[in-house]
């Protein structure tokens, strides 16, 4: 049987903790169910209840304190999530033996562990092995996102992110809620980006030298080529959800989910339809 899995990932309070709990509160509502996994081993607090939590593994606090060590908080988040990978056997024993496999991820935020260290994608692979379809929820705070410069950065970790784990990926831009007014008609605009006019609105040839400008215009190349980049807007602050729902929908179809399902009652599909799920 397959099972289904999302990785929530991106920089450090981008927002991936809340909306594990926010998708986690929405699929109880539904009637669906999901677990949530804490894979960050430095976090303290948590609103949603969790299957497993890598802090009964091994925590940042636990590696810092240890005289042998002598770790820091970027050490010893690293150190944690490598001891995790050697040892798997204990994610795949808090993983045994549930009924509906679809699990959320929740993972550190630390960019290293997406870009050039191999822990993320070891992850991925023994996931992979044990049957799971895996997509990424890249979280990144809309607050950084609405001006052009911070912009292309957080789309160079997403797309650097996206080549890393190599798995089904969505883009998340968080804390659309946050924003004004007069950010959130701007929002369009960044959603799905036309690479080279955002890159020309900020630099310059005579400002910035031809040499940077173009720099700039290969780098806006290159994402546009992907054809990858684009962002889904995350309101938790929605009666009905519909953000949340609408990337739970372009997961779900990212990892086929629900392909595999027995045919339901025609009863149940009513109900689901008056949940406003379909
Ligand atoms: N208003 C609002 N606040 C948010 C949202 N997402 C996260 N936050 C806040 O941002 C901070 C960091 O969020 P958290 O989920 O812990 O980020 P993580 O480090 O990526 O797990 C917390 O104070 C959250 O309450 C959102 O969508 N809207
Ligand atoms: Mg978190």
């Amino acid at each position: 049987m397959p099972r289904y899995g999302q990785l929530v990932v991106g920089p450090a309070g981008s927002g991936k903790s809340t909306y594990c709990h926010n998708l986690q509160q929405h699929c109880e509502e539904m009637r669906r169910t999901v677990h949530v996994v804490n894979l960050d081993p430095a976090a303290e607090h948590f609103k949603y209840s969790m299957l497993a939590d890598i802090r009964e593994l091994i925590s940042v606090e636990d590696v810092m304190e240890d005289p042998d060590l002598k770790f820091g908080p970027n050490g010893g988040l690293i150190f944690c999530m490598e001891y995790l990978a050697e040892n798997m056997d204990w994610l795949f024993e808090q993983l045994d033996d549930i009924e509906d496999d679809y699990i959320i991820f929740d993972c550190p935020g630390q960019i290293e562990l997406y870009t050039h260290i191999p822990v993320m994608r070891r992850l991925v692979d023994t996931l992979q092995k044990w049957n799971f379809h895996l997509c990424a929820i890249f979280c990144i705070d809309s607050q950084f996102m609405v001006e052009s410069s911070k912009f292309i950065s957080g789309v160079l970790s997403a797309l650097s992110t996206m080549v890393t784990l190599e798995i089904a990926h969505v883009n998340v831009m968080t804390k659309v809620d946050l924003l004004s007014k007069k950010s959130k008609k701007q929002l369009e605009r960044y959603l799905e980006p036309d690479m080279i006019t955002l890159l020309n609105e900020e630099f310059n040839e005579k400002k910035h030298g031809s040499r940077f400008h173009k720099m700039n215009s290969l780098m806006a190349q290159m994402v546009d080529d992907y054809g990858l980049v684009c962002f889904m807007p995350l309101d938790i602050s929605e009666d009905d959800n519909s953000s949340l729902n609408d990337i739970l929908l372009q997961v779900d179809i990212a990892i086929q989910y629900g392909e595999d399902l027995e045919p339901k009652e025609p009863r149940e599909i009513e109900e689901e339809q008056d949940e406003g799920y379909g």
